[in-house]
């Protein structure tokens, strides 16, 4: 049988972060300049960056092809590898030869050598592949990556099945108005809100645990550092649970699960941001109805309705850290009235639901519920709402061919990859953040 060996990927560089394991030898390396200081006519040191890393170079008398070497420019340096003591690599290039492969022809329109990118977010969004060059802003996305990298893993050894579904859809599921309407063709359509019904009709086809990375479409009106109006959206589905703390269960595994591989994968990136990841213990649960008392009467905040703002969230978020010593926190039973018509109503109270949010240091993170899996329950559940079931028709056919009780969730990845780096603005986790003023890059 042939195997697959990744030693034969065909690669006529090192990667910086390797060059400890070439000292004394000639190898060739690519990347870009990331600063120079220039000591003397006859010694130049530069800094050179590759996706893996930094690395000091020297350059030593003066070569004609020195005149070309700006920061940033792309370069490939033959140079040879020794030990020194004077960088924490433990390594440093004494330079032979620098080709210059991509020329620099315009200034910069900020700095991106300095510790940290000095302007605001707005330029640097304007100019986001530029920011990339910074190692600070690269690695949020490599962080992120392994955040997909390990849900998608844990999904599947606990035998969930990735799915893809229409982003372009003939209706909402989140309700409320936060729908893009798009022309298309003689009708219309709409982007999808959440993969919410596809996920389930297809658990309910038979896949039974299903899973879907894609991206999810909100036209939120405000402009706020928490939302944008596209945004990945790591939605899951399981059938045959016993109630919602099975969805719970899952979703402290897998919290677990992640941690553990970010600090596998992550060390160097979450260094950069002095983050020390939380272990992740049984995580408190706390109805909204005990929750609204706490806020009466630790902070004095009244709750209108079985539901959490932005400032309930960080408050409760401050309780649970002090109380419990808990970044998480599972809000549950939201009322009815506050969730999605798919949400099953408690059947102990009928004025809350079987749901919950993940809330991290004081920010939701994902929602999930157990769903009504009755068909005459959801009919009502829908008419409750104000809408017709006759228009959900395709959504609803699988409830009358053995629907299971089923739940799940869907975390916001940007959320996440915001929360565990400690940024400020949701925009920073996306690489090209859609929002109420932005559509470009
Ligand atoms: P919900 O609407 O709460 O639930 O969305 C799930 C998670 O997605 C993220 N999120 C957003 N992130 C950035 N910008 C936005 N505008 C935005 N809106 C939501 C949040 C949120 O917790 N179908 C249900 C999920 C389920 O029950 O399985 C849903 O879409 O992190």
């Amino acid at each position: 049988m042939v195997k697959n060996d990744e030693r034969k990927i065909i690669v006529s560089s090192v990667w910086i972060s390797d060059l400890p394991k070439y000292v004394g030898q000639e190898v060739t390396v690519k990347g870009w300049v990331h600063r120079l200081r220039k000591v003397s006519n006859r010694l130049v040191f530069i800094l050179f960056k590759d996706r893996s890393g930094l690395v000091q170079g020297v350059v030593s008398g003066r070569p004609d092809w020195l005149a070309e070497v700006v920061t940033e420019a792309a370069v490939e340096v033959v140079a040879q590898v020794t030990a020194t003591e004077q960088q924490a690599s433990g390594v440093e290039l004494q330079v032979r030869e620098i080709r210059v492969v991509g020329l620099v022809l315009k200034e910069l329109p900020f700095e991106l050598n300095q510790e940290e990118i000095s302007a605001g977010l707005e330029l640097q969004l304007d100019h986001r592949v530029l920011t990339l060059r910074h190692p600070k802003t690269q690695s949020i996305f490599k962080v992120q990556d392994e955040i997909v990298h390990a849900f998608r893993t844990f999904m599947r050894r606990a035998s969930f099945t990735e799915i893809y579904t229409p982003k372009i859809v003939a209706s909402g599921t989140e309700g409320g108005s936060e729908l893009f309407e798009i022309k298309y063709f003689e009708s219309k359509a709409y982007l999808a809100q959440s993969p919410q019904f596809y996920k389930q009709m297809v658990m309910g086809g038979g896949l039974q645990r299903v899973y879907e990375v894609g991206y999810a479409y909100r036209a939120e009106q405000s402009n706020t550092s928490r939302h944008l109006s596209e945004f990945l959206s790591l939605d899951i589905e399981m059938g045959f649970i016993q109630g919602l703390e099975d969805v719970l269960q899952v979703q402290e595994e897998l919290l677990r699960f992640l941690m553990v591989h970010l600090q596998e994968h992550c060390a160097a990136e979450l260094a950069l941001f002095n983050v020390t990841l939380p272990t992740v213990g049984h995580i408190p649960r706390l109805r909204l109805k005990e929750i609204a008392a706490i806020l009466q009467k630790e902070y004095g905040k009244e709750l209108a309705e079985l539901d959490l703002d932005s400032e309930g969230e960080r408050l409760i978020g401050e309780y649970v850290k002090k109380k419990y010593d808990s970044d998480f926190l599972f809000a549950t039973h939201y009322g009815r009235a506050n969730r999605a018509m798919y949400t099953q109503p408690s059947p102990d109270d009928p004025e809350t639901s079987e749901s919950f949010d993940l809330i991290y240091k004081g920010m939701e993170m994902n929602s999930g519920a157990q769903r009504v899996h009755e068909l005459t329950v959801l009919e009502d559940n829908i008419r409750y709402k104000g809408l017709d079931p006759a228009g959900f028709a395709h959504y609803l056919e699988i409830f009358s061919y053995g629907m299971p009780p089923h739940g799940g969730f869907a975390i916001g990845a940007a959320r996440l990859t915001l929360k565990i780096l400690g940024l400020d603005n949701i925009r920073e986790a996306v690489l090209f953040p859609r929002d109420r003023y932005r559509t470009s890059p």
